[in-house]
């Protein structure tokens, strides 16, 4: 490669967007871009071996596409990279070889999504001894600073405040007087039916591996074999525009329904009406944004309604964008919260599925299957369960963090420590999500599907959400029962009759034993 080179842009495997700040200004005659897959990226935690492929093929996809476009685009592959031992096994190791090769002036990197990398990147200016030029991620609709001005001398930060300032700031479904379409801001209570049993949800737009991915698919099962996961079959966008027709896709079928049965289950139904995008905003194949005015346009044609298209924008410029504000504001300490004081260790049923619980032996067989599971899914099955059963926080969310291709520790620390588990204590949300199997039983039909029977609070048909559930109340009570809105379970909980809540107990215990043992 050239000795003459001015600058040396080195992107990440999650800032595959053309517009990324690190790319702007890019020049070809004098820039090369650096592009590496890294063995600690993939091994820090042990990720799903989709994902890792996903992540592959896109990467090579978009160095291709530059390197169409005329740049010099240095690209390592895991071949060339090694592991952790040699070199180039890090971020750091390659960056600092890549210097050493290209003998640029400067180093320009766009900020990365996590804290950990982040943290390590102010250690890459010394190493390189070329000044290194940290750019902002603006691919967001709320910068760092702008959302920390938001937190800054507030005492509750709660998603829906911040969802009305972004509406306001983007415009999105906003009268011209300045009010929310509707004259409501939210209609999550229209978000919640249950699903019809004459419905048939459309497929997903499914792709198949071309040369590229099925290289990156092998070297991934040669390279990362006991990782957790199926390789196969893989369907999943690698490109911008394949990410493009997913998501067209999407609007045409789904989205006129995905409102109303955005938080339904149902047996063997994967993906029902949702969009399945999150991978690809999150590596920045598809822009937000962009995404939000195309649904935004879909209502006001008259193709689909408010509910659906004020979902489908809360999750992204209120809920996505909430989750990263309050990550960057909360790291480092964040990851150590652990409200419960919660110690078990993850059953080993999270990785193979093997439980006579069908809701959880469903939605894990399907994560192992699709590194995908919807949000309910996420929350009120493998999240309730983990909070219900006291799972270690740190467990829970390295467990989230690798088997889901759209995670990213900046996107599932908060969504776990948070909305799932409560082991923030209450930064997120004003009370934990706790619930019985009742719940699960309004949204789905799993529990028709069950050898457990959802009304038997105990006994060995019992459902074990049931007695997990009393049994979590009553062990937190000295940190829940103040909180008002647990008022009216507490209530129910005085009412109960001691023995019964002494059997739910007893075999809560039982049954806890029981997961710790295998
Ligand atoms: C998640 C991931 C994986 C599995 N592999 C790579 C890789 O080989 N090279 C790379 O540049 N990025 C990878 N990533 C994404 C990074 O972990 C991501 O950039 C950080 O999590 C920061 O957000
Ligand atoms: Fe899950 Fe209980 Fe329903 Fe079985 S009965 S599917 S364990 S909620």
């Amino acid at each position: 490669m050239s000795s003459s080179t001015k600058n040396l842009r080195f992107v990440l495997g999650d800032q595959l967007s053309r517009g990324v700040s690190s790319l702007r200004d890019a020049d070809p005659e004098t820039d090369v871009i650096l592009m590496a897959e890294i063995h600690d990226e993939c091994t820090y935690v042990r990720h799903h071996v989709k994902k890792i492929a996903f992540l592959f093929s896109a990467m090579r996809h978009f160095a291709a596409e530059l390197e169409a476009e005329g740049f010099r685009v240095d690209y390592r592959s895991l071949n060339d990279t090694g592991d952790t031992e040699s070199l180039g096994g890090s971020f750091s190791g390659e960056l600092i070889a890549a210097v050493d090769r290209h003998k640029p002036e400067r180093v320009i990197v766009t900020e990365p999504g996590e804290w950990r990398v982040r943290d390590n990147m102010n250690s890459w200016v010394d190493q390189i001894g070329v000044p290194l030029d940290i750019q902002a991620d603006d691919r967001f609709v709320c910068s760092i600073n702008e959302f920390g001005q938001w937190a800054s001398g507030r005492k509750s930060l709660r998603m829906e405040y911040f969802y009305r300032e972004m509406r306001r700031k983007t415009g999105l479904l906003m009268d011209d007087f300045g009010e929310p379409m509707g004259g409501k801001w939210n209609f999550d209570a229209e978000n919640r039916r249950k699903l019809p049993q004459q419905l048939f949800p459309p497929e997903p737009a499914r792709f198949e591996p071309d040369g590229t991915t099925r290289e990156a698919m092998d070297l991934v099962a040669a390279r990362f074999s006991d990782h957790f996961g199926d390789l196969e079959p893989f369907w999943f966008a690698v490109t911008q525009s394949e990410a493009a027709r997913a998501f067209e896709h999407f609007v045409q079928t789904a989205l006129p329904l995905f409102g109303d049965y955005q938080d339904a289950m149902a047996q063997g139904e994967k993906t029902l009406y949702h969009a399945v995008i999150g991978l690809y905003l999150n590596a920045g194949l598809l822009d937000p944004l962009e995404c939000c005015r195309r649904v935004e346009r879909e209502y006001r044609e008259g193709r689909a309604p408010l509910n659906a298209a004020e979902g489908f924008i809360r999750q992204i410029i209120g809920w996505r964008e909430y989750i990263r504000g309050i990550y960057w504001l909360k790291m480092p300490d964040y990851a150590e919260t652990n409200f419960f004081d919660a110690h078990r260790p993850l059953p080993d049923f999270y990785w193979t599925g093997d439980t006579d619980m069908n809701c959880l032996r469903q939605c894990i067989t399907q994560t192992k299957e699709e590194a995908y599971a919807h949000h309910i899914q996420r929350l009120m099955v493998t999240g309730n369960f983990a909070l219900l059963a006291g799972i270690a926080p740190k467990e829970v969310c390295e467990w989230y963090l690798l088997v889901y291709a759209d995670a990213y520790e900046w996107v599932e620390l908060p969504n776990t420590h948070g909305m799932a588990l409560f082991a923030d204590g209450g930064v997120l949300g004003s009370k934990p999500y706790a619930s019985s199997g009742k719940y699960i039983d309004r949204m789905s039909d799993y529990c028709r599907h069950c050898r457990y029977d959802v009304r038997k609070g105990t006994g060995p048909d019992a459902c074990p959400f049931n007695y997990l559930y009393w049994n979590f109340m009553v062990e937190n009570a000295d940190k829940l029962s103040g909180n008002q809105r647990m008022t009216m379970m507490y209530r129910t909980l005085e009412r109960m009759d001691d023995d019964r809540v002494a059997a739910m107990r007893e075999q809560a215990a039982a049954f806890l034993d029981g997961i710790n043992s295998g």
